[in-house]
């Protein structure tokens, strides 16, 4: 197979920066250079059939987005990317791995939901992908059945206080669970939000013809996650399980975080981008000419967005400079708004629940380096080096390091990245600016004072020149270990 030399870039890494080439054999890192620490008069470059000039850019290890949601079944539609569609837009924006959620639905074996999701991504994918398994059916045959994914290559799975009648996991199922969690070192994921509290509010909001998509945000109240999170922590603690919660949002949910952290609980916690840029006044919805203020439900998502003046946003930076919250995942679920958001016209609770941001996470995070919220080694550790550590895939993936796959970003800081439907000086849309199966971009106009310029999967170029140059199928299933990252 092909050797590929990556020089003249600075390589970054969760610890430190380095002037350093890479040099790829096939599909693995091989040699890590430090320039000047190579014999005076030597050409790297001899006998290398392909090299890549990284001069003034950073070389980092491509993005890993541990939560995505290619084709989700979600409110009487399905998420609208497909495992082809979401892992090109994903490779278009430097990541090179997605754990996606398989779904075991109620009334199904665990297995067979596997099995679909196997199915459903096998051959499609542009880059490597794993699976958490959701268990929305918790009784003995899928508590049995979770025994058995670690074998397959499954270390994690999810469960939900939120969505009674769906996904929803009472306390005991979620009990009986972390018990088995907690015997074989598996990792719980959960969506902590109080499903049937926040259902009643719901119904109460529409009863007074509150409809609008801005009521989304009302009904999920901070609180509803706080006391969710903080249930979900004490249950952990009982049983001894490992606890990861998804998508926080709310600036209580981390402090219930931290304190579990605190006392030494094997308890983490990711965020979102549209946590960190996103807030509830966007849900109030431009008076767009089409949607007037229904346009806010291009921002529906769950946990929801928070109120700007609460300051959680704020406070979600700091976590992150803190190790407060370990790192970002997208929860890619995107879904186009005609045909799909539209269900929820005239009532919000009916609008499909999803953001979709997995070609924009390593820029919208580099752009918290540029703006000072971050370090240059942290956006690696939370976009790439802790994903891997977290979900067993460490040293494989999430690392710049002989042996690792050559999963690399070359990731140019003088270039930048208008992300959405830029219009012209008339109004006129541009053209589509991402590469996500989506009718609209929920980061309109944003700008970001960076660029991926080159993407390599498992060795492979997959991004050079503003061209997505890989094929469907290039992308790998990756089994899974159990978490590296415990204490
Ligand atoms: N949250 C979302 O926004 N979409 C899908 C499921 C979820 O928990
Ligand atoms: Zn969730
Ligand atoms: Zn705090
Ligand atoms: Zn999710």
């Amino acid at each position: 197979m092909a050797t590929t030399l990556i020089t003249g870039g600075t390589v970054v890494t969760s610890t430190g920066r380095a002037d350093a080439d890479v040099l790829v054999d096939g599909e693995r890192i091989v040699a890590v250079l430090q320039r000047g620490s190579v014999l005076l008069g030597t050409d790297l470059t001899a006998g290398v059939d392909n090299v890549i000039d990284a001069t003034g850019k950073y070389v980092i290890p491509g993005g890993i987005d541990a939560h995505t949601h290619m084709s989700l079944p979600f409110g009487g539609t399905a998420a609208s990317d497909n495992f082809e569609t979401g892992t090109r837009a994903a490779a278009w924006g430097g990541t090179t791995t997605i754990i996606d959620f398989a779904v075991q639905s109620h009334g199904q074996k665990v297995q067979d939901g596997l099995a679909t999701w196997h199915g459903m991504a096998a051959g499609q994918c542009a880059i490597d992908y794993a699976f958490h398994q959701i268990i929305g059916d918790v009784n003995p045959d899928s508590l049995a059945a979770l025994r058995g994914l670690p074998d397959e290559g499954i270390s994690s799975y999810k469960m939900f206080m939120a969505y009674p009648g769906v996904f929803y996991s009472d306390d005991a199922q979620i009990l009986r669970a972390m018990q088995v969690a907690a015997d074989t070192g598996m990792m719980t994921m959960m969506h902590a939000e109080n499903g049937p509290a926040i259902d009643v509010l719901v119904e109460q909001l529409l009863a007074q013809g509150k409809s609008d998509p801005y009521y989304h945000g009302v009904a999920r109240a901070w609180q509803m996650e706080e006391e969710a999170t903080h249930r979900a922590i004490m249950l952990a603690n009982l049983t001894g399980a490992p606890l990861y919660v998804v998508h926080v949002s709310a600036k209580q949910a981390v402090e219930q975080l931290a304190a579990a952290r605190d006392n030494g609980q094997n308890v983490f916690g990711e965020t979102c981008p549209q946590y960190l840029y996103l807030s509830l006044e966007d849900n109030l919805g431009a008076s767009s000419e089409e949607w007037g203020s229904f346009e806010g439900a291009k921002w529906v998502c769950s946990t929801p967005l928070r109120s700007k003046e609460e300051g959680h946003q704020h406070h979600m930076w700091q976590s992150l400079r803190t190790n407060d919250i370990q790192m970002v995942s997208t929860d890619h679920c995107p879904f186009c708004m005609k045909g799909q958001k539209d269900l929820g016209l005239g009532n919000f609770s009916k609008i499909p629940n999803g953001i979709g941001s997995v070609e924009h996470r390593m820029d919208l995070l580099y752009q918290g380096v540029v703006d000072g919220q971050i370090s240059l080694e942290r956006w690696v550790e939370i976009t790439s080096t802790t994903p891997a550590r977290m979900f067993g895939i460490y040293g494989k993936k999430g690392v710049i390091q002989p042996g690792a796959d050559a999963d690399i970003v070359v990731y140019d800081p003088n270039g930048h990245t208008s992300i959405g439907y830029p219009v012209d000086k008339d109004g006129n849309p541009t053209g589509r600016s991402h590469h996500m199966n989506m009718d609209h971009s929920a980061w309109e106009g944003y700008e970001i004072d960076g660029h991926v310029d080159t993407v390599l999967s498992r060795g492979k170029v997959v991004v050079t020149d503003r061209q997505y140059v890989g094929a469907k199928g290039d992308g790998q299933f990756v089994r899974r270990g159990l978490s590296q990252y415990l204490i």
